[in-house]
């Protein structure tokens, strides 16, 4: 009986079957909201419990498109509601595991750690570890303990020893598990960091120390390239069917005051406290005792091609606003020289949707650091999450040369007081 009922649970959850999920005849709609009715019933649609709707973006205001995934056998019933209440539909995918499956089959196929086709958990961390063997001056390993299921979050410190410098640069990434494209973007700019022969990209490397972490969520991630590709959150069962937490929603400042949900079954569900996950506990541990050398924390995201500004919280703005905003603005006009790629900049709050409980409201918040950002990397929700691996260098080269902006825009600034 206990195994019939175990089994039972294990089919409803599909978590712990060791075959994938498949996503066949899934569609992805880009649906945007005309009325504030259309807003309502897409924010009961991403608040329902069960719901098996998945968001690949949350609800904003009348007139910001929602990504949302539709299963088969839902497709009927969504389009009688977009007529219904006022929300235009537009298929993105007509069927998501097509997606998938080419994600799987790269092109060109690198055998070593290139940035030819996405890695694995284990293979980013051996990578972090080759790293500080083949460069042991320069790199040092950090070992973060633990996250739910008990995994090391591994990141790098990276400190020339020629350079006198004591402002550091925080990097994190993956925090979301199926973005796979951030921290293939973080790892190939810190190898950057550590091997260019650029002068500007060297320069700059000798200019700070370097905090990267690719991997924020690493049980997350791991499940993402195990079982279900669009994983997003963390694993902490929070109910009895319903696993994980939004990480991006668990940090505690104005924690749950907008833009995340109390129903464990949400993909933005904020967790039963600000914290309760342990991935997120322990890394504002150790933000914690870097904070007072911080000069910039810079989150990356996927997908929609924008460059936002705390906060989410709230429509307020911070401090320094406005030479954020100016020298964003320069960033992303860096980003779309090389290839034309168009980003948007502005706050999370205004830009996209509200969302409380973020790693950088609360880094920015608690510590006021000077710069902070996040990038949505590409695409704009032809492929979302499912950024084809031959799309990997060209992102990760445009957001370089945006990344190297904003520290050299600041750097001017700060000396001319003039962007
Ligand atoms: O909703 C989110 O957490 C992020 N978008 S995503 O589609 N990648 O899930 C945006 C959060 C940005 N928040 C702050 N930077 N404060
Ligand atoms: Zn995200």
């Amino acid at each position: 009986m206990k195994f019939i009922v175990a089994f039972l649970l294990c089919l409803v959850v599909h978590s712990c079957l060791s075959e994938k999920v498949r996503y066949d005849g899934y569609k992805l709609y880009k649906f945007t909201p005309r009325t504030a009715e259309a807003v309502q019933a897409l924010v009961e649609l991403e608040q329902g419990d069960f719901s098996e709707y998945n968001f690949w973006s949350s609800v904003g205001p009348v007139g910001i498109p929602v990504q949302i995934m539709v299963p088969p056998y839902k497709i009927s019933e969504v389009h009688h509601l977009a007529e219904r209440v006022g929300i235009d539909a537009e298929v993105m995918m007509e069927n998501v595991q097509d997606y998938i499956d080419a994600e799987e089959r790269p092109a060109t196929y690198d055998t070593g750690f290139g940035w030819e086709r996405y890695h694995t958990l284990s293979e980013i961390n051996e990578w972090l570890v080759n790293l500080r063997d083949t460069y042991p001056e320069v790199v040092t390993l950090i070992e973060v303990n633990a996250t739910y299921e008990g995994r090391t979050i591994l990141g790098v410190k990276v400190q020339y020893p020629t350079s006198n410098v004591s402002q550091s640069v925080f990097v994190e990434s993956t925090i979301h598990a199926r973005e796979w494209i951030t921290s293939a973007t973080t790892t190939y700019i810190l190898n950057e960091l550590l091997t260019s022969t650029n002068t500007t990209i060297s320069e700059l490397a000798r200019k700070h120390v370097w905090y990267f972490f690719p991997v924020f969520n690493p049980d997350g991630f791991q499940f993402s390239h195990t079982t279900d590709r669009m994983w997003r959150k963390t694993r902490v069962p929070h109910s009895v069917l319903c696993i994980g937490a939004d990480p991006n929603r668990n940090w505690d400042y104005h924690w749950g005051v907008a833009g995340t949900s109390n129903s464990p079954c949400t993909e933005i569900y904020r967790g039963p406290e600000p914290f309760s996950e342990p991935s997120c506990r322990v890394m504002s541990e150790y933000i914690d005792g870097i904070a007072d050398q911080l000069l910039a924390y810079i989150s990356f995201h996927s997908f929609s091609q924008l460059l936002l500004i705390p906060f989410g919280y709230t429509h307020e703005h911070i401090g320094n606003y406005d030479k954020i905003y100016q020298i964003g603005l320069k960033s992303a006009e860096a980003l779309a020289q090389r290839f034309g790629t168009q980003y948007r900049v502005g706050t999370v709050y205004e830009t996209i949707y509200p969302a409380a409980g973020s790693s950088p409201d609360w880094v920015k918040g608690k510590y006021g650091t000077p710069i902070v950002y996040t990038y949505e990397l590409r695409d704009l929700g032809v492929h979302g999450f499912l950024l084809p691996p031959e799309q990997i260098i060209p992102t990760s080269e445009e957001t370089l040369d945006s990344f190297i902006t904003i520290f050299k825009e600041y750097e001017a600034y700060e000396t001319n007081n003039v962007v």
